[in-house]
Protein backbone atom coordinates (compact mmCIF):
# COMPACT_ATOMS: atom_id res chain seq x y z
CA UNK A 1 0.00 0.00 0.00
CA UNK A 2 1.82 3.47 -1.33
CA UNK A 3 -0.67 5.68 1.20
CA UNK A 4 -0.41 9.47 1.30
CA UNK A 5 -2.05 11.40 3.34
CA UNK A 6 -3.28 14.72 1.79
CA UNK A 7 -4.55 17.58 2.80
CA UNK A 8 -6.69 19.96 1.03
CA UNK A 9 -5.88 23.09 2.32
CA UNK A 10 -8.51 25.87 1.36
CA UNK A 11 -8.24 29.13 1.95
CA UNK A 12 -10.87 31.90 2.35
CA UNK A 13 -10.93 35.28 1.04
CA UNK A 14 -7.87 37.16 0.50
CA UNK A 15 -8.54 40.95 -0.07
CA UNK A 16 -6.73 43.26 -2.59
CA UNK A 17 -5.18 45.04 0.00
CA UNK A 18 -3.92 41.96 2.34
CA UNK A 19 -0.39 41.18 2.67
CA UNK A 20 2.13 38.63 1.07
CA UNK A 21 2.96 38.47 4.73
CA UNK A 22 -0.81 38.04 6.04
CA UNK A 23 -1.28 35.38 3.73
CA UNK A 24 1.76 33.21 3.98
CA UNK A 25 0.96 33.02 8.24
CA UNK A 26 -2.64 31.75 7.16
CA UNK A 27 -0.50 29.22 4.90
CA UNK A 28 1.69 28.32 7.69
CA UNK A 29 -1.76 28.07 9.86
CA UNK A 30 -3.27 25.52 7.91
CA UNK A 31 0.59 23.74 7.19
CA UNK A 32 0.62 23.23 11.14
CA UNK A 33 -2.77 21.33 10.99
CA UNK A 34 -1.94 19.54 8.14
CA UNK A 35 0.83 18.33 10.27
CA UNK A 36 -1.37 17.43 13.45
CA UNK A 37 -3.38 15.43 11.01
CA UNK A 38 -0.75 13.44 10.02
CA UNK A 39 -0.45 15.00 6.18
CA UNK A 40 2.47 13.75 3.76
CA UNK A 41 1.34 16.48 1.10
CA UNK A 42 -0.66 20.08 0.98
CA UNK A 43 -2.26 21.43 -1.74
CA UNK A 44 -3.19 24.85 -1.64
CA UNK A 45 -5.38 27.07 -3.72
CA UNK A 46 -4.62 29.00 -7.41
CA UNK A 47 -2.82 32.07 -6.94
CA UNK A 48 -2.99 31.33 -3.20
CA UNK A 49 -0.90 34.11 -2.29
CA UNK A 50 -2.92 36.80 -3.62
CA UNK A 51 -6.41 38.14 -4.28
CA UNK A 52 -7.84 36.53 -7.66
CA UNK A 53 -6.58 40.18 -9.33
CA UNK A 54 -8.26 39.30 -12.84
CA UNK A 55 -10.96 40.36 -12.17
CA UNK A 56 -9.51 44.00 -11.74
CA UNK A 57 -9.25 45.64 -14.82
CA UNK A 58 -5.28 47.27 -15.12
CA UNK A 59 -3.99 49.35 -17.88
CA UNK A 60 -0.23 50.33 -16.03
CA UNK A 61 1.96 47.47 -15.69
CA UNK A 62 3.40 48.65 -12.82
CA UNK A 63 0.16 48.25 -10.88
CA UNK A 64 0.10 44.81 -12.63
CA UNK A 65 3.55 43.46 -11.61
CA UNK A 66 2.90 43.62 -8.12
CA UNK A 67 0.58 40.82 -8.38
CA UNK A 68 3.39 38.88 -9.78
CA UNK A 69 6.95 36.68 -8.05
CA UNK A 70 9.74 37.42 -9.82
CA UNK A 71 11.32 34.21 -8.08
CA UNK A 72 10.20 30.95 -6.20
CA UNK A 73 10.72 30.33 -3.30
CA UNK A 74 11.30 34.61 -2.39
CA UNK A 75 11.45 36.37 1.08
CA UNK A 76 7.67 36.21 1.62
CA UNK A 77 7.32 32.36 0.74
CA UNK A 78 10.85 31.24 2.30
CA UNK A 79 8.71 30.58 5.60
CA UNK A 80 6.45 28.42 4.21
CA UNK A 81 9.14 26.13 2.36
CA UNK A 82 11.28 26.07 5.54
CA UNK A 83 8.25 24.67 7.94
CA UNK A 84 7.22 22.64 5.38
CA UNK A 85 11.03 21.08 4.80
CA UNK A 86 10.57 20.86 9.02
CA UNK A 87 7.31 19.41 9.24
CA UNK A 88 8.71 16.42 6.17
CA UNK A 89 5.93 17.70 4.20
CA UNK A 90 5.34 18.19 0.20
CA UNK A 91 2.95 21.10 -0.85
CA UNK A 92 1.78 22.20 -4.17
CA UNK A 93 0.82 26.05 -4.67
CA UNK A 94 -0.12 28.36 -7.05
CA UNK A 95 0.92 31.89 -7.72
CA UNK A 96 1.61 34.64 -10.38
CA UNK A 97 4.88 33.83 -11.87
CA UNK A 98 6.78 36.73 -14.18
CA UNK A 99 10.20 34.83 -15.53
CA UNK A 100 13.33 36.35 -15.68
CA UNK A 101 12.98 36.92 -19.58
CA UNK A 102 9.51 39.18 -18.86
CA UNK A 103 6.80 36.74 -19.32
CA UNK A 104 3.91 35.99 -17.07
CA UNK A 105 1.93 32.84 -16.38
CA UNK A 106 -0.59 31.72 -13.66
CA UNK A 107 1.19 28.94 -12.08
CA UNK A 108 1.89 25.89 -9.77
CA UNK A 109 4.74 24.46 -7.75
CA UNK A 110 4.69 21.35 -6.28
CA UNK A 111 8.07 20.47 -3.43
CA UNK A 112 9.00 17.16 -2.40
CA UNK A 113 8.94 16.34 1.36
CA UNK A 114 12.58 18.11 1.94
CA UNK A 115 10.70 21.62 0.51
CA UNK A 116 12.85 21.06 -3.16
CA UNK A 117 10.61 22.37 -5.77
CA UNK A 118 10.70 19.16 -7.97
CA UNK A 119 7.66 20.31 -10.25
CA UNK A 120 6.28 23.08 -12.03
CA UNK A 121 3.58 23.87 -14.00
CA UNK A 122 1.67 27.23 -15.96
CA UNK A 123 -2.11 26.88 -16.23
CA UNK A 124 -2.90 26.44 -20.23
CA UNK A 125 -6.96 27.30 -20.27
CA UNK A 126 -7.38 30.53 -19.76
CA UNK A 127 -10.95 31.70 -19.08
CA UNK A 128 -12.62 34.74 -20.06
CA UNK A 129 -10.87 37.57 -21.78
CA UNK A 130 -8.01 40.22 -22.59
CA UNK A 131 -9.96 43.63 -23.07
CA UNK A 132 -12.12 45.77 -20.50
CA UNK A 133 -15.55 44.34 -21.22
CA UNK A 134 -18.65 46.45 -19.99
CA UNK A 135 -21.25 44.14 -20.63
CA UNK A 136 -19.90 42.37 -17.24
CA UNK A 137 -20.86 42.74 -13.69
CA UNK A 138 -17.09 41.88 -13.16
CA UNK A 139 -14.19 41.18 -15.17
CA UNK A 140 -12.14 37.95 -15.83
CA UNK A 141 -9.00 39.19 -17.76
CA UNK A 142 -6.64 35.84 -17.03
CA UNK A 143 -6.17 36.31 -20.85
CA UNK A 144 -4.82 39.99 -20.59
CA UNK A 145 -2.39 39.39 -17.70
CA UNK A 146 -1.03 35.84 -18.41
CA UNK A 147 0.24 33.98 -21.21
CA UNK A 148 -0.97 30.49 -22.26
CA UNK A 149 1.24 27.92 -20.14
CA UNK A 150 4.22 26.63 -22.31
CA UNK A 151 5.14 23.31 -20.13
CA UNK A 152 2.69 21.16 -21.12
CA UNK A 153 0.84 18.62 -18.83
CA UNK A 154 3.74 17.82 -16.88
CA UNK A 155 4.16 14.08 -14.53
CA UNK A 156 6.46 13.54 -11.61
CA UNK A 157 7.15 10.92 -9.40
CA UNK A 158 7.24 12.10 -5.70
CA UNK A 159 6.58 10.75 -2.47
CA UNK A 160 6.97 7.31 -4.27
CA UNK A 161 3.85 8.07 -7.08
CA UNK A 162 3.37 9.61 -10.27
CA UNK A 163 1.97 13.07 -9.88
CA UNK A 164 1.04 16.14 -11.37
CA UNK A 165 -0.91 19.53 -11.46
CA UNK A 166 -3.64 21.52 -13.55
CA UNK A 167 -4.96 24.87 -12.74
CA UNK A 168 -9.13 25.86 -12.30
CA UNK A 169 -9.88 26.08 -15.66
CA UNK A 170 -7.91 23.40 -16.95
CA UNK A 171 -10.18 21.41 -14.60
CA UNK A 172 -12.93 21.49 -17.18
CA UNK A 173 -11.15 20.01 -19.83
CA UNK A 174 -10.88 16.15 -20.35
CA UNK A 175 -7.74 16.56 -22.12
CA UNK A 176 -5.83 17.51 -19.43
CA UNK A 177 -6.89 14.55 -17.18
CA UNK A 178 -5.82 12.22 -20.27
CA UNK A 179 -2.43 13.61 -21.14
CA UNK A 180 -1.39 13.49 -17.37
CA UNK A 181 -3.41 9.81 -17.57
CA UNK A 182 -1.03 8.81 -20.58
CA UNK A 183 1.80 9.52 -18.43
CA UNK A 184 0.46 7.12 -15.57
CA UNK A 185 -0.79 10.37 -13.25
CA UNK A 186 -2.29 8.45 -9.95
CA UNK A 187 -2.66 11.68 -8.54
CA UNK A 188 -3.72 14.77 -10.25
CA UNK A 189 -3.62 18.29 -8.12
CA UNK A 190 -5.71 21.19 -8.36
CA UNK A 191 -6.21 24.78 -7.18
CA UNK A 192 -9.45 27.23 -8.51
CA UNK A 193 -10.95 30.66 -7.95
CA UNK A 194 -14.28 30.45 -9.18
CA UNK A 195 -16.80 33.28 -8.72
CA UNK A 196 -19.91 32.11 -7.17
CA UNK A 197 -22.31 33.82 -9.87
CA UNK A 198 -21.75 34.69 -13.51
CA UNK A 199 -20.44 37.78 -14.93
CA UNK A 200 -23.03 38.04 -17.13
CA UNK A 201 -25.44 38.11 -14.63
CA UNK A 202 -27.34 35.06 -15.26
CA UNK A 203 -29.42 33.34 -13.44
CA UNK A 204 -26.43 30.42 -13.22
CA UNK A 205 -26.81 29.48 -9.26
CA UNK A 206 -24.13 28.57 -7.29
CA UNK A 207 -25.43 24.64 -7.24
CA UNK A 208 -25.21 24.53 -10.69
CA UNK A 209 -21.18 25.94 -10.64
CA UNK A 210 -20.74 23.25 -7.86
CA UNK A 211 -22.20 20.37 -9.43
CA UNK A 212 -19.97 21.40 -12.60
CA UNK A 213 -16.72 21.28 -10.40
CA UNK A 214 -17.32 18.23 -8.53
CA UNK A 215 -18.38 16.75 -12.48
CA UNK A 216 -15.62 17.78 -14.16
CA UNK A 217 -13.14 16.22 -11.19
CA UNK A 218 -14.65 13.00 -10.61
CA UNK A 219 -15.23 12.61 -14.38
CA UNK A 220 -11.02 13.11 -14.58
CA UNK A 221 -10.19 11.21 -11.80
CA UNK A 222 -12.73 8.28 -12.69
CA UNK A 223 -11.93 8.10 -16.68
CA UNK A 224 -7.88 8.08 -15.69
CA UNK A 225 -7.80 5.85 -12.68
CA UNK A 226 -6.43 8.37 -10.64
CA UNK A 227 -6.84 10.47 -7.67
CA UNK A 228 -8.07 14.25 -8.32
CA UNK A 229 -7.45 17.09 -5.33
CA UNK A 230 -9.46 20.05 -6.06
CA UNK A 231 -9.09 23.06 -3.61
CA UNK A 232 -10.51 26.42 -3.78
CA UNK A 233 -9.55 29.76 -2.61
CA UNK A 234 -12.98 30.98 -1.30
CA UNK A 235 -15.33 33.99 -0.03
CA UNK A 236 -16.11 37.02 -0.35
CA UNK A 237 -13.13 39.14 -2.00
CA UNK A 238 -13.56 42.82 -1.88
CA UNK A 239 -17.62 42.16 -2.70
CA UNK A 240 -16.67 39.41 -5.32
CA UNK A 241 -17.88 36.06 -3.87
CA UNK A 242 -15.55 32.73 -4.94
CA UNK A 243 -17.23 29.61 -3.94
CA UNK A 244 -15.92 26.97 -2.12
CA UNK A 245 -16.28 23.15 -2.62
CA UNK A 246 -12.51 21.86 -2.47
CA UNK A 247 -12.42 17.73 -2.36
CA UNK A 248 -10.73 15.30 -2.70
CA UNK A 249 -11.72 12.51 -5.36
CA UNK A 250 -10.76 8.61 -5.33
CA UNK A 251 -9.48 6.33 -8.58
CA UNK A 252 -13.56 5.61 -8.95
CA UNK A 253 -14.35 8.90 -8.97
CA UNK A 254 -15.99 9.31 -5.82
CA UNK A 255 -15.56 12.01 -3.35
CA UNK A 256 -13.86 11.26 -0.35
CA UNK A 257 -13.44 14.26 1.42
CA UNK A 258 -15.43 17.88 0.80
CA UNK A 259 -14.90 21.37 2.28
CA UNK A 260 -18.01 22.76 4.71
CA UNK A 261 -17.12 26.03 5.18
CA UNK A 262 -15.93 29.08 2.51
CA UNK A 263 -12.87 29.61 4.97
CA UNK A 264 -9.45 28.65 5.56
CA UNK A 265 -10.38 24.95 5.70
CA UNK A 266 -8.30 21.93 5.59
CA UNK A 267 -9.68 18.47 4.64
CA UNK A 268 -7.75 15.42 5.15
CA UNK A 269 -7.44 11.87 3.40
CA UNK A 270 -5.12 8.90 3.54
CA UNK A 271 -4.75 8.26 -0.33
CA UNK A 272 -3.36 4.63 -1.21
CA UNK A 273 -2.02 5.26 -4.63
CA UNK A 274 -2.63 1.51 -5.37
CA UNK A 275 -5.84 2.01 -5.70
CA UNK A 276 -5.24 3.15 -9.28
CA UNK A 277 -4.25 -0.24 -10.38
CA UNK A 278 -7.45 -1.63 -10.80
CA UNK A 279 -8.60 0.80 -13.04
CA UNK A 280 -5.63 1.46 -14.69
CA UNK A 281 -5.21 -2.48 -15.53
CA UNK A 282 -9.12 -3.17 -16.48
CA UNK A 283 -11.73 -0.19 -17.84
CA UNK A 284 -8.87 2.56 -18.34
CA UNK A 285 -6.03 0.18 -19.49
CA UNK A 286 -5.18 2.74 -21.99
CA UNK A 287 -2.64 0.26 -24.15
CA UNK A 288 -4.93 -2.31 -24.44
CA UNK A 289 -8.31 -0.36 -25.19
CA UNK A 290 -7.89 3.02 -26.83
CA UNK A 291 -7.82 3.47 -30.72
CA UNK A 292 -5.79 6.26 -31.30
CA UNK A 293 -6.62 6.19 -35.29
CA UNK A 294 -9.75 7.53 -34.84
CA UNK A 295 -9.18 10.18 -32.55
CA UNK A 296 -6.81 12.27 -35.12
CA UNK A 297 -9.66 15.79 -34.50
CA UNK A 298 -8.74 15.67 -30.34
CA UNK A 299 -5.71 17.63 -31.72
CA UNK A 300 -6.25 18.33 -35.03
CA UNK A 301 -8.65 21.21 -34.67
CA UNK A 302 -9.37 23.78 -32.35
CA UNK A 303 -12.96 24.29 -32.90
CA UNK A 304 -15.70 22.72 -34.27
CA UNK A 305 -15.66 21.94 -38.29
CA UNK A 306 -18.99 20.79 -39.51
CA UNK A 307 -19.01 17.51 -41.94
CA UNK A 308 -19.90 18.45 -45.36
CA UNK A 309 -23.19 17.38 -45.94
N1 LIG B 1 -12.12 30.43 -13.07
C1 LIG B 1 -13.29 29.82 -13.51
C2 LIG B 1 -13.20 28.29 -13.65
O1 LIG B 1 -12.94 27.75 -14.69
C3 LIG B 1 -15.25 29.85 -14.89
C4 LIG B 1 -13.85 30.41 -14.76
C5 LIG B 1 -16.19 30.11 -13.91
C6 LIG B 1 -15.57 29.04 -15.94
C7 LIG B 1 -17.48 29.56 -14.00
C8 LIG B 1 -16.86 28.49 -16.07
C9 LIG B 1 -17.81 28.76 -15.10
O2 LIG B 1 -13.47 27.66 -12.65
C10 LIG B 1 -10.81 30.28 -13.38
N2 LIG B 1 -9.94 31.03 -12.67
O3 LIG B 1 -10.41 29.54 -14.27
Amino acid sequence: MREIVIGGAQMGPIQRTDTRAQVVDRMLALLDQARGAGCDLVVFPELALTTFFPRWYMEDPAEVEVWFEAEMPNAATQPLFDRAREYGIAISFGYAERTPDGHHFNTSILTDKAGEIVGKYRKVHLPGHSEYDSDRAFQHLEKRYFEPGDLGFPVWRNLDAWMGMCICNDRRWPEVYRVMGLQGAELIMLGYNTPSVNSQASAEGLEKRLYHSDLSMTAGAYQNASWVVGVAKAGDEDGHPLMAGSIIVDPNGFVVARAETEGDELIVHPCDMDLCAFGKSTIFDFARHRRTEHYGRITAQTGVEYPDT
